[in-house]
């Protein structure tokens, strides 16, 4: 009993700090100064626990949202409207099935499995887009999801190719060339209805929009004053721009995409305003956003059981590549 007096290690929610030896608090000194000289942290380089845990955390949850994310677009694949729109669509859900690759990659160096990882999608216990558990009711809406969920999601991965951790880094670059790719083909394909469809189209159109707008600018996070994790993501250069001022910059650039586009964004109050140069918006619902990120939106079930599927149908090719490995090692050992 009276050995939790020297339990110095700070457990969970204890506001205290664990006690460090001479030599952590050199090391921690060390990394904290090449943080601030903007240099990049590597995979063997030492790092303080709370820094691992918090880029396993954001990159497995990015990781999981690229692979979820697949399924709202992918359930349009066999019903694209041309043999040009079904392989730009093909083409862009392989993509994001790789950025989910590289970051599981990214994450692993940090000494996680992708197992490990995996199971915590599976069971639940993970988290990813809130964007993703909403449906995909139309062909319009695979149009919407390139124009804003992409769009939404270069604005917040740009400043992550400058991230401290180099893997997570180098694969954001990558990644935002190919988002880039995404939505621009999502704003061309919504372009091309509206300029050369039918009225039916033109409000298919419009209605996406409708429904994809709120849950788009969701996307960037809780109000940085009820971020938990931005201050210190911030200070360890992980996150280089708050979730409101990136939300703010989205909604800028949408505007002026939206009346190109000749749709209306679905918030009677976004408005110019001269003083701060920048467009008021709307009242968020944020009991939705926890609601979805709780598991309860229109579809967090089906896409968790759609990912759960996948894994148990994929067991064949997972012990066939293990048995093809054992036996291959023989010979490397021979060798
Ligand atoms: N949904 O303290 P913060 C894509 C959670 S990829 C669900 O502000 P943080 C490509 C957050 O995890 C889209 N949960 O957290 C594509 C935290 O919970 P925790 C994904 C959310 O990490 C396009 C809690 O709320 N992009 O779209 C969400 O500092 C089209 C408190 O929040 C990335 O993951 C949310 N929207 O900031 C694919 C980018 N927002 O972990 C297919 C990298 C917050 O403490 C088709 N990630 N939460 O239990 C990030 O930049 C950050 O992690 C944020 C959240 C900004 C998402």
């Amino acid at each position: 009993m009276y050995t939790q007096a020297m339990d110095t290690m700070g457990k969970d929610g204890d506001a205290r700090k664990p006690v460090r030896s001479a030599d952590e608090m050199v090391q921690e000194e060390r990394f904290e100064a090449r943080i601030a000289a903007g240099d990049f942290v590597e995979p063997k380089d030492w790092m303080p626990e709370h820094y691992r845990k918090t880029l396993v955390r954001q990159i497995s949850q990015h990781a999981h949202s690229e692979i979820v994310g697949m399924l709202p677009e992918g359930n349009w694949i066999t019903r694209a409207p041309t043999l040009k729109r079904k392989a730009i669509l093909l083409a862009k859900v392989q993509d994001e099935g790789g950025h989910g690759l590289y970051l599981y990659s990214a994450a692993e160096t940090l000494g996680t499995s992708r197992d490990q990882m995996l199971d915590a999608l599976h069971t639940g216990k993970a988290k990813y887009s809130s964007i993703f558990n909403y449906p995909t009711l139309t062909w319009a809406d695979v149009g919407v999801i390139g124009w804003l969920v992409d769009g939404a999601a270069i604005m917040n991965q740009v400043p992550i190719c400058r991230c401290s951790y180099g893997p997570y880094a180098r694969a954001m670059i990558r990644i935002c060339r190919e988002e880039s790719f995404h939505q621009r083909q999502g704003y061309e394909s919504l372009l091309t209805m509206m300029e050369k469809g039918t009225d039916a189209q033109r409000s298919m159109v419009q209605d996406a929009v409708n429904r994809w707008w709120w849950p788009s600018i969701m996307m960037f996070g809780p109000p940085d004053d009820q971020s938990p994790n931005s201050a210190q993501s911030m200070r360890w250069g992980i996150k280089r721009v708050s979730n409101d001022e990136l939300r703010q910059r989205f909604i800028d650039a949408s505007v002026e995409q939206a009346k190109l586009l000749g749709v209306t964004l679905p918030d009677p109050d976004l408005k110019w305003n001269a003083e701060r140069q920048h467009h008021d918006f709307g009242k968020i619902d944020w009991d939705e956003f926890w609601r979805v990120v709780g598991g309860n939106g229109p579809c967090n079930r089906e896409r968790l059981a759609a990912r759960v599927q996948a894994w148990e149908d994929g067991a064949w090719v997972r012990e066939a590549a293990l048995a093809y490995a054992r036996k291959q090692e023989p010979h490397a050992q021979a060798a």
